[in-house]
């Protein structure tokens, strides 16, 4: 009848590690799952983390007490100065209010739950949110969940293997004001394609006048352009344009810090003189959400981030860490188009070192995709991408080999 649960289908992420999991073959390669690996195939815990859980582990002073409500004093300032700058307006005018969150998730979440109770609620229409085509799956769920309507604007040309920039811009123009847009602030998952300064510009410029309210995703701040204060721009470019917005910030990727769930959410007001008291209500009501949902975030996470970020012997190393990583993922995207264009694998392979961050949008079809599964123990998401981090020195050659015979096939 009626009141029986259906079945839901397994999370496709989850259902391919599974998969992956349960292949025998030796020569079996994981490119499903946005996850870090060394040039071994293995999780690799920055140098940097050692060390500051080493730190922990001598402290005395620690013990397993609740954290506050909105988490780890110094772990929420120092997450404002490295997405916002060390000298941002918003920190040094009180303009922003942050909560510790459980990772990137659990910061877009308690983001939606707070516009799904308090934006816009006078309209007469629900607002909103516009995600590009393709996303992060889950941007669809968690937005959904709270009954935020979920649109698309354009993201991705199939063509080209680049920005849609022509049918992005314009399908945020035709958004009715008041509508939410979801931005990834660096290295866009799934397509490894970012607009540039310029576009940037014009997206800002285009939602400031048709009143539109951004909503930045920060997951892989470090990973794109080997700067973190340039993976920060285009927030901080519409943070400067006098914006009210929202970040949602995770460092599962940049910490390698997957299950400890550190995230942080930011809710950033603009210039006015009642700035500060607005920073207070929405402050007041996002305790309420966050007490009911979690009551208080998890704090081991947060100790580690915390430690390295206030100090600068400790960020300097973090630094080098990222380098070591995006280091890794930039050597394998010249390994794989090489290799490509070495076999004259039919097609054009340039995207593939032009994308940035953890992954790549090949431009493989869904058959292609399920042959190199099939017949090459080969995992990837069925839209084509793949996690670069799962291509070593050991096996792209096989890779590339694999994604030769499907192409010719
Ligand atoms: N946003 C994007 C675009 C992501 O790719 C991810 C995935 O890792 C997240 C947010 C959040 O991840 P987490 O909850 O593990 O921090
Ligand atoms: O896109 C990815 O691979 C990462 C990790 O349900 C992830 O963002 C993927 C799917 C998922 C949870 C995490």
């Amino acid at each position: 009848g009626k009141d029986i649960v259906p079945q839901a289908p397994e999370d496709p992420m989850f259902g391919l590690m599974a998969a992956y999991r349960r292949d025998t073959a030796e020569m079996k390669i994981d490119l499903g799952i946005g996850a870090y690996r060394d040039n071994n195939g293995k999780p690799w815990i920055l140098p940097v983390v050692k060390q500051a859980d080493e730190l922990l582990r001598k402290d005395p002073n620690l013990n397993h007490e609740y954290l506050p409500i909105a988490g780890l004093p110094d772990f929420t300032s120092a997450s404002q100065k490295l997405v916002f700058g060390k000298d941002s307006p918003v920190v040094t005018e009180k303009r922003v209010v942050s909560f510790q969150t459980i990772s990137g998730t659990g910061a877009l979440h308690i983001g939606a739950l707070f516009l799904s109770k308090f934006y816009n609620r006078s309209a007469s229409e629900a607002p909103a949110i516009y995600m590009s085509n393709p996303t992060w799956a889950n941007h669809n769920q968690v937005f959904g969940n709270v009954n935020i309507p979920t649109k698309q604007y354009p993201y991705f040309s199939r063509e080209t293997c680049s920005l849609d920039f022509d049918g992005m811009i314009n399908t945020i123009k035709s958004a009715p004001a008041g509508s939410i847009v979801l931005l990834h602030a660096c290295a866009h998952n799934p397509t490894g394609v970012d607009p540039t300064q310029e576009q940037w510009k014009q997206i800002a410029s285009v939602m400031k006048e048709h009143h539109l309210f951004p909503f930045f995703d920060t997951a892989y701040q470090g990973f794109a352009s080997g700067s973190l204060a340039k993976d920060g721009w285009a927030i901080n470019y519409f943070v400067e344009q006098g914006f009210e917005l929202l970040v949602a910030q995770s460092y599962a990727k940049n910490f390698g810090l997957y299950g400890e769930r550190a995230g942080c959410f930011h809710f950033v007001t603009s210039p006015a003189s009642n700035a500060q008291d607005t920073v207070a209500r929405v402050g007041s009501q996002l305790a309420i959400l966050q007490r009911s949902e979690i009551s208080n975030p998890p704090a081991y996470g947060a100790r580690i981030a915390s430690l390295v970020l206030n100090d600068p012997k400790l960020f300097a190393q973090w630094e080098e860490d990222l380098r070591t990583m995006s280091g890794r993922i930039i050597e394998m995207r010249k390994a794989l188009r090489g290799k490509l264009e070495e076999l004259k694998t039919p097609g054009t392979w340039h995207h593939i070192t032009d994308q940035i961050g953890m992954f790549s949008f090949t431009g493989l079809d869904e058959r292609q995709v399920g042959e190199l599964r099939e017949k090459y123990h080969v995992y990837m998401t069925k839209n084509g991408r793949i996690s670069m981090a799962g291509l070593n020195t050991g096996n792209v050659e096989y890779f590339a080999d694999a994604v030769d015979a499907v192409v010719r096939e």
